[in-house]
Order: C-alpha cells, then structure tokens, then sequence
C-alpha cells in the first residue's frame, strides 16, 4: 500500500519490476528531477511516458463536482507506464506516485485514477518559539509536497519582522532565506504564502501604518509571491489609540475596514494576489458578533482562517464549518492547532495520527492547514498522516498512516521506535496514550488471573527488553529527529527504570527493592515532561499484584 491511498485503484494486475525507465512524451525535465530524487535511473527499458491532455477526465471530481489541476491517470502494462494529466502538476503528483509504487515494489499492471478531496492541503509555521533553519524548512516542504500537500503558510509567531517589527523591511540575509524558501515552494507545486501579523501595534486609522503594511507586502511581491496572510490573532481585543477607538464603533470595523483596504490596494498591484485571512476571533461560538459582521464584511474571496470550537480542537467537522458558512458567507479554511506544541503545551510531544476530523469535512470547508511544532523533524510524522488525510479522508487509517510514516522517516529502526512514540499520543486530540503497554500489561494481568505467573513475568520481561533497546537506539544523536526529542528520550528512560524496578519488586519484593522503586517513582513523577496518558506505576503494580 501506498501513502496517501489512491482514489481509484485498479493496479491489480501481474507483478511489473522495475529498476531503471526509460521517459518519453510531455515533462521530461520534471520526471527527470523526480526519478533522480527517488534514486531511479532514467537510462532503462521501462517506457514512462507523460501525456498532458486537458479533458473532463484529466480535471473533473465527481465527488465535490469541481475542476482540479492536480487529477492524474497512470495506465501500467509489463513494458510501459503511460500518464495523463491536465498539466505539470498533476504529472507531479502522477511521478511521485509512481516512484513510490516502483520503490516499494508494489507496482502491478492495471490502471488507477487519483485525486485529492480537499482543495486546500497544507500547514503553517504558526507556533510561538524557536523559528525552524531553513534546511529544516526545506526538507519538510519537499516531503510533504511529496505526500500530496499543496500549500505553505510562513507565520512563525518568533520571527519579528512577521510580528513585533512588522512595520520594517527584512534584513538581506533573511530576505535571502525566504526567497530560497519560495523558489523551494515553487518547484514542489505549493502555494506560497508568506503572512504578517501587524495587530500589536497598528494604527487603523494612520495612512503612515498603511502605507508601511503594504510596503512590506510589496517587498516579498517583488521576489515573486502571490499568496499572503493578514493575521489578527492574539493581540488585544481593546483599541490601542484613542483615534481608532473614536473612528470605529467596534474592533471588528476597524479589521473590516483595514481587511478591505489592504485587499483592493493588493488587487491594484497585481489581479492575481491572494489574501487569507485570521480573524481575532477564530474559535468558538460560530455565531458571534465578531465573526459574523467579520466574515460578512470582508470580500467573498478572501479566505478566512479558523481554528475550530476551540483553539486546540478535538474535532472539526462538517456541522460547525456549515454554521460558519451560514454567518459569515465564508467557508472556513481551518487552521488546525494540531501537532504545535507550543506555550501550555511545551511539555507534551506530539507524535500521534491525526484524528476526530470528519471524513466528509472537504465538501464543507476551503481546505486545511496544519499548525506545527518548533519540532521540524518530529513535525514530519504528524503532518504524514495530516497529508494522507486530507487527499483521501474517506479511505484514511490513522494507524496505518501513522505505521507507514514512521516507516517512511526511519526505515528499520521504526518497529523499535514504536516502543517510544507509544507514549507520545497525549494532545488536544487524544487524553490516552501507550496503546501498546495497555494491551501488553492487560495480557499480562489475563495470565496472572490464570495462574501463569512465569509466563505473565517473562512477558513482561520481553517487553521491559524491547522499552530498553528503544532507549539505546535514540541515544543516537546522528538521527536529526531523535536530537529533537531529548527532553521525552530521558523521561523515557526514567520509565524504563521504573519498570524494570517494579518487575524486580514483583519477583523479590525485599524492602530494600521496594525502597527503590518508591525513589524512582518519586524521580518519574516529579520531572514534568509528559510521557504517556497514564500513571505508570499504578498501572504497572496493579497488573502484577504487586500489593
Ligand atoms: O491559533 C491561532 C490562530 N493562533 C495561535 C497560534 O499561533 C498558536 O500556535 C496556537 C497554539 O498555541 N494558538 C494560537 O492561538
């Protein structure tokens, strides 16, 4: 199986192996660049070859009857692969495919339509604290542009030229990384938008605040950017200067009014400019004062960020992005305040699938955009299951996207990996985590109820063994992800120790290993790192009888 689950899948043919293909047809320079990327030879016998035809079957979407760019068909047969698409970039998403299917040697002969549901996939620098290095930044983009997103948001709260220093032009060398950034986007077919977030100090009523607001937008327009953000949140409910508060009735005018200006002197520079928008409000009561006159007084094309019934939402579904639509004649394009980790949330590591959206959310809302960690490299997992999610809600699997994720991102070492990232399933989404201990320590508690005492301890054992080679193997600070996750790798040491003390004090229950155990617990408790949903040592001690 390939990730994300193709739409219509009918390769189900004979084996077809391939190590080398040879191109043909439209968009060699763009299939060269995505075999070499994939480590696959362009001087074989396989025919790959690329048709660009713009028909109804190319484009159309039955199921949210709408015209997409990014439809593709592959046609396989023993000797050849034959592509149609409407354009470069479904044969983009065509190429990745297809090198997926001849990587995992899952390519067979048959015939396969494929197309995402949601129009809008992505996510967004958003969070507060340490901003990503542009490598990071880069190889997240190429990964998730691979796995079928096709938009990026830069917002990061921390950059200050975004925030607090929004009224000045960016440094040379910043202005630099961002134009690498862009030109990155651009070659993986995502949406570029680059965000300010002036609502600290604006003047709604200073020309000067203006003129500085489109300056600044007219300076990262000119290195070729079309996709922008204008971001109220988190800044004061109240008017900053008296002005304002005289000049508006309410704040919401006042971000009306500006949402307005900003737009039509954008038009003016360029027709083809886009404009999102965050409102001050953007979770909660769909229904409310702000958001209603927001959402009605802005112009209809102007997408508009928000985040759910709550800033970090379980659930976003189909019912509230109705009601949001009834209010504010906006469908929302959801900012979804999952995996970010950030300020009461530093302590919890977010490492599980992406859950409780509704499957049918794409026929109600613009699309959704992912909110991530400071994590860059942890980020990768969630947002896998985040992209397999929003190209095919219908057929998506939480835990076997989340399998092949950790597949994907650390080959062998993911099955041990499994042991850790078991405990990192707490987050807005989910109270519970450690599925896999649960299961184990039930086990071992449906032995002991049948008497098996040796096999309930050896079980336990194996499993101790199993937490302890994971721990040894993130000790290897080379893997640029399990760097990253430190801070979780040493309370998960902690936990360790501590189970490894209570299966001692289950076989020799002396005071001395009692004593230990109480210390370690003590250790385990008072560190405030976040590991796992569940106390441990109850959970633990109960299953072995220990009392
Ligand atoms: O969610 C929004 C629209 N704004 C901020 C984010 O920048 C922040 O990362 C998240 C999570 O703390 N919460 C917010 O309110």
């Amino acid at each position: 199986m390939i990730y994300p689950q193709i739409q219509k899948n009918n390769l189900n043919g004979d084996n077809v192996f391939v190590k080398a293909v040879n191109l043909s047809g439209d968009c060699r320079a763009l299939a060269e660049r995505i075999f070499s990327s994939c480590n696959i030879n362009t001087d074989g016998v396989f025919d790959v070859g690329i048709n660009i035809v713009n028909s109804k079957r190319t484009t159309y979407i039955d199921e949210i009857s709408k015209i997409t760019d990014e439809k593709y068909i592959i046609g396989i047969s023993d000797n050849k692969a034959v592509i149609e698409a409407s354009c470069e970039k479904g044969a983009f998403r065509a190429l990745n495919t297809l090198c997926k299917l001849i990587k995992q040697g899952e390519l067979k002969t048959g015939y396969c339509e494929d197309y995402p549901l949601f129009a809008t996939r992505g996510y967004i620098e958003g969070f507060y604290g340490k901003t990503w290095a542009n490598d990071k930044r880069l190889s997240v983009m190429r990964l998730m542009a691979k796995n079928g997103m096709n938009t990026y948001f830069y917002a990061p709260k921390d950059d200050a030229y975004h925030r607090e220093k929004w009224r000045e032009i960016y440094p040379e060398s910043d202005y630099e990384n961002l134009r690498v950034l862009f030109n990155e986007a651009k070659e993986n077919y995502l949406d570029f938008n680059w965000c300010i977030g002036p609502g600290l100090t604006y003047k709604y009523t200073s020309d000067e605040d203006f003129n500085l607001l489109i300056e600044k937008i007219k300076s990262i327009y000119n290195m070729g950017v079309k996709g922008f953000g204008l971001l109220l949140d988190d800044i004061p409910w109240e008017f900053q200067y008296e002005d304002d508060a005289k000049e508006y009735d309410s704040i919401v005018d006042a971000h009306v009014a500006l949402i307005n200006r900003t737009y039509n002197a954008l038009k003016n520079i360029d027709n083809d400019i886009k404009l999102t928008v965050c409102p001050t409000q953007y979770s909660g009561d769909e229904n409310g004062y702000y958001i209603s006159k927001f959402g009605k007084g802005i112009p209809s094309d102007v997408r508009m960020f928000w985040t759910g019934e709550e800033i970090c939402s379980r659930v976003l579904t189909s019912r509230e992005s109705r009601e949001l639509l009834r209010s504010t004649d906006h469908r929302p394009l959801f900012w979804d305040n999952y995996p970010v980790n950030d300020c009461e949330m530093f302590q919890e590591m977010h490492l599980g699938a992406l859950i409780g959206r509704d499957k049918d959310l794409y026929k109600h809302c613009e699309g959704l955009i992912s909110n991530v960690m400071e994590y860059a490299e942890c980020s990768k997992i969630p947002l896998m299951t985040v992209a397999d999610y929003l190209w095919n809600p219908v057929s998506y699997n939480p835990d076997d996207s989340l399998r092949n994720a950790h597949k994907e991102l650390l080959g062998e070492k993911a099955e041990l990996f499994g042991y850790f990232a078991d405990h990192l399933g707490v987050s807005c989404l989910s109270k519970y985590s450690s599925a896999l201990m649960s299961d184990t320590l039930a086990h071992i508690n449906f032995l002991l109820s049948r008497g098996e005492s040796e096999k309930a301890v050896e079980e336990f054992t194996q499993y101790n063994s199993n937490m302890r080679a994971c721990l040894e193997m993130l000790q290897d600070e080379s893997v640029p992800m399990f760097k990253e996750l430190k801070k979780w790798v040493n309370k998960f040491s902690m936990c360790c120790d501590l189970l490894d003390a209570i299966l001692v004090a289950r076989t020799k229950p002396t005071q001395e290993n009692m004593n230990s155990l109480a210390v370690l617990t003590e250790k385990y408790n008072s560190d405030g790192t976040i590991l796992t949903g569940f106390c441990l040592r109850e959970a633990a001690e109960k299953t072995l009888n220990l009392y």
